[in-house]
């Protein structure tokens, strides 16, 4: 952007107000980033580019670049104003050293347009800077270019003008700290991701990301370009690129109500899975809140409005509940509040009251429009939700039958089912073994006393295709449902978990170390991200890893879960000993293991290896699953060869 595009409320330095000392944020890093793991990491990263994006949203920039270099340091660059560096009158230093070394100092500037982008924490680029060897800030403005270089926060020397220059903008660089973090890698695919989503949730905004340490066979660096013209329904597009579209384009919502900017694209698919993704302020909701119980009911009023006077519901026997507007939806909410209030266990639920109402406002409003002006597709609509009516009713039929049988079969729980002692869910796992063979092997190696077994059948219902009472009246997933102790559900919130019953804190999906395991694994994982999500999100839900080979040289016997352990141990047993031979056996199945040995490597808590299932981003992963488990095979082999990518290593 070039300087004629200048506010003309001029800035002054003396806006900013001193707050507190970065020392605190070397003391306690994890108070303010979250944690100083991989993703605090991360973390640093989005903090800048936050700001880079709120200099976009108030309309001075378009271009950011984010570079990975070769040492893993970054470089946030943005065509902005180029943050402030005269003098702050009342500090006697530049209002750039102030950002830099104040917490929170960032959000005072500049009352005309509200700081709406922030991190998780939104604690500001200071913050950065503390946890950082070394930062340089240059920055081009007025014709000039500037710098100041930091240590540990602490500045090097007051910031000096080092040239001139026809552009404006902000370039930070900055190195994490070593000391403060466990992990100093950054990965390309995180960052990837979560510009992409940038992009998709700021459209006009473009987001380079360059990986200087991946060089081409030209020496290019590996680089990629986020640029999103139509914004949140590209982002729809993008989560469904698996599924079957009911309606050509997306609904479109977009305006301000009550000051508060209201974004949301919609997209109805031939699935039976709801898939709603929230943001505030660009940041992911995931426990929901305000804006979205907003949207739910606004659509609800909406869309039964609008079929009640279209006169399709009159053979309809049984009523329509909200859920049933929301069926095989996708969609996407965006909205931006000046003072978010963030509550909930992860905090990341919206609690604002006023934002309610807007949001609800703004879908009454402009999807009754759409519906009036659309009405081929809102007959398609409204069909689709009395097909969701009918299956409900059935589905609740189904479900009826379950929890009837759970409460006359003496214990309830599955004939196949070996449980184990302990009665206290904490310490409890329960393995979900693929095949009754492998089952009757994990039974004979578990510890019966805090380990259950349960055998699955062949493949499992694939839940993205079938309909949801043909869910519930799969055995395999009623197995699942009773063994686990949750109800199934009730008629209001279909997929609402009673937690409170939950007989086990691990559930482990132990399968065969090949492609057909591994299918089924996701199969099952499939199930749990669709109508147990909470467990994923409580960390309960593990991936065993069951190793691929065993090396054996006379009485030595050992496991390698790679090709590269393999090679070693052969190495070593080879150097140990003299001339006889060392074998090697490929494990092709868990059933080609007796039980001592797969309680030895799989089960056994202080051997085994579990991977953790977590959710990074959920709409990549709603992306993912649907792309997998949906019409479209090619892109599925892909993924089940790399199937690890939501599952991370855990010991
Ligand atoms: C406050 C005031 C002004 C610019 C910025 C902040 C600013 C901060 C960052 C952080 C990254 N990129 C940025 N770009 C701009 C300028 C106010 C004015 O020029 O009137």
């Amino acid at each position: 952007m070039n300087e004629n595009e200048k506010s003309n409320s001029e800035y002054s330095a003396s806006n900013i107000t001193v707050l507190e000392g970065l020392d605190a944020v070397r003391k306690r890093p994890s108070m303010y980033i979250g944690d100083v793991g991989v993703r605090g990491l991360h973390h640093l990263v989005y903090e800048v580019v936050d700001n880079s994006i709120d200099e976009a949203l108030a309309g001075y920039a378009d271009d950011i670049y984010v570079t990975i270099n070769t040492d893993n340091s970054i470089t946030v660059k943005d065509n902005g104003r180029g943050i402030p560096v005269d003098l702050h009158e009342k500090e006697q230093r530049s209002a750039l050293e102030v950002v830099l070394t104040v917490l929170h100092a960032g959000g005072k500037f500049d009352k005309g347009s509200y700081k709406v982008s922030g991190g998780l924490h939104g604690v500001g680029v200071s913050c950065v800077n503390a946890l950082s060897t070394d930062l340089k800030a240059t920055i081009s403005r007025g014709g000039e270019v500037w710098e100041q270089e930091f240590k540990i926060g602490v500045p090097q020397y007051p910031v000096r003008k080092i040239g001139t220059t026809t552009e404006t903008g902000t370039e930070i660089w900055f190195k994490p700290d070593s000391t403060i973090f466990s992990e100093t890698e950054y990965n390309f695919d995180t960052l990837a991701n979560r510009l992409r989503e940038l992009a998709f949730l700021n459209k006009g905004i473009s987001l380079r990301l360059t990986d200087m340490r991946v060089l081409d066979d030209k020496e290019e660096p590996l680089s990629t370009k986020y640029y999103s013209d139509r914004g949140l329904a590209e982002f729809v597009e993008m989560i469904d690129a698996g599924r079957e579209r009911l309606i050509p384009e997306a609904i479109c919502i977009e305006g301000e109500k009550n000051g508060i900017p209201v974004e949301i694209a919609m997209q109805y698919n031939t699935s039976f899975s709801e898939n709603l993704h929230s943001y505030v302020n660009n940041i992911n909701t995931r426990e929901g809140g305000t804006h979205l119980a907003g949207f739910r009911s606004g659509l609800t009023r909406t869309l039964k409005k609008y079929a009640d006077e279209s006169g399709m519901l009159s053979k309809l026997k049984f009523d329509i509940a909200g859920d049933d507007f929301r069926e095989g939806m996708t969609a996407v909410i965006s909205v931006k509040v000046m003072e978010p209030q963030f509550e909930g266990q992860t905090k990341t639920k919206l609690g604002n009251p006023e934002v309610r109402g807007a949001v609800d406002q703004a879908v009454g409003e402009m999807l009754s429009n759409y519906l009036e002006e659309n009405p081929k597709e809102a007959r398609m609509i409204v069909e689709k939700v009395i097909l969701a009516a009918t299956a409900r009713h059935a589905a609740r039929k189904a479900r009826e039958m379950v929890q009837r049988k759970n409460v006359m079969s003496g214990s309830g729980l599955p004939g196949k089912l070996a449980d184990c002692s302990d009665k206290d869910p904490v310490n409890c796992e329960i393995f979900l073994v693929e095949g009754d063979s492998a089952g009757g092997t994990a039974k004979q190696g578990r510890d019966r006393k805090f380990q259950a077994i349960m055998p699955l059948r062949g493949k499992i219902l694939n839940v993205e295709k079938a309909m949801q009472h043909k869910i519930f009246e799969n055995e395999e997933i009623k197995n699942i449902y009773t063994a686990l102790g949750v109800q199934v559900g009730t008629e209001e919130d279909s997929k609402a978990l009673n937690m409170a019953k939950l007989r086990y804190h691990k559930v482990v999906i132990m399968c065969d170390a090949d492609i057909d395991g591994s299918h089924i694994a996701t199969l099952i994982l499939t199930f749990f991200f669709r109508y147990m999500k909470e467990l994923i999100e409580l960390g309960y839900i593990f991936i065993a890893a069951p190793p691929l080979y065993l090396v054996k040289r006379g009485t030595q016997q050992r496991y390698a879960w790679n090709d590269t352990e393999r090679d070693a141990i052969i190495a070593d047993l080879k150097g140990s000993g003299k001339e006889t031979g060392v074998g090697v056996q490929r494990y092709k199945g868990l059933g080609e293991m007796n039980a001592e040995q797969l309680w030895e490597t799989t089960m056994n808590p202080s051997n085994r290896t579990l991977r953790k299932v977590t959710i990074d981003n959920a709409a990549d992963a709603d992306y993912t699953f649907s792309m997998l488990m949906g019409d479209e095979v090619p892109p599925r082999r892909d993924f089940i060869e790399k199937n690890a990518k939501y599952a991370k290593i855990d010991v």
